[in-house]
């Protein structure tokens, strides 16, 4: 199958936690639906989560989308970087402070293992702020490396951080 004829589900984390959290990760959906080869099928609730790693910084707006997409990976992980980019992601200090963060999740059941791509996210599996808005539009869907579901994963987690609902029933939207 050529690239142009190729649909593939993917799952991407959405977060912020400068300037306006909840307006930035909005504004990122919308750039990522207006992109001509990706369609964002449903988005998650937003949640308000407690910093995971770096402690001393603003709570996080954090949420998920399922997106269909014709770009192979390598392209998707760029147009998710130029809208990074765009929306003035400053990379001052690493897992610090950032007004807009796109993480390529799960991109269908492949397993990537690159210098500048690793699907999925090779933290995805320990991060409540991830897990809880991905289990609600992906609860089924099968981790590839794990063998486990999203929501199989999240019941087994030891991360017990905040991760509190924002706009419950937004998937369903
Ligand atoms: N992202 C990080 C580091 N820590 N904590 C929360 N709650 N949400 C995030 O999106 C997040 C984080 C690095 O990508
Ligand atoms: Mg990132
Ligand atoms: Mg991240």
């Amino acid at each position: 199958m050529n690239e142009s004829s190729r649909n593939v589900i993917g799952y991407i984390g959405v977060g912020s936690n400068s300037g306006d959290p909840v307006r930035n990760c909005l504004e990122a959906l919308n750039r990522l639906g207006a992109c001509d080869a990706i369609e964002v099928l449903r988005r998650s609730s937003l949640y308000r989560t407690e910093p995971v790693g770096l402690k001393d910084q603003p709570w996080f707006i954090n949420a998920a989308a399922e997106i269909r997409t014709a770009l192979g990976a390598r392209d998707l992980l760029s147009v998710l970087q130029a809208i990074e980019e765009r929306m003035g992601r400053i990379r001052s200090v690493k897992g610090g402070p950032r007004t807009i963060d796109l993480d390529l999740l799960l991109y269908g059941g492949q397993v990537i293992e690159e210098d500048a791509l690793c699907v999925p996210h090779p933290q995805m599996h320990k991060r409540r702020f991830v897990l809880v808005p991905l289990c609600e539009v992906a609860s089924f869907v099968i981790h590839p490396v794990y063998g486990i579901s999203i929501r199989g994963l999240l019941e087994r987690l030891a991360d017990k951080s905040a991760v509190i609902p924002l706009d419950a029933g937004a998937a369903t939207r």
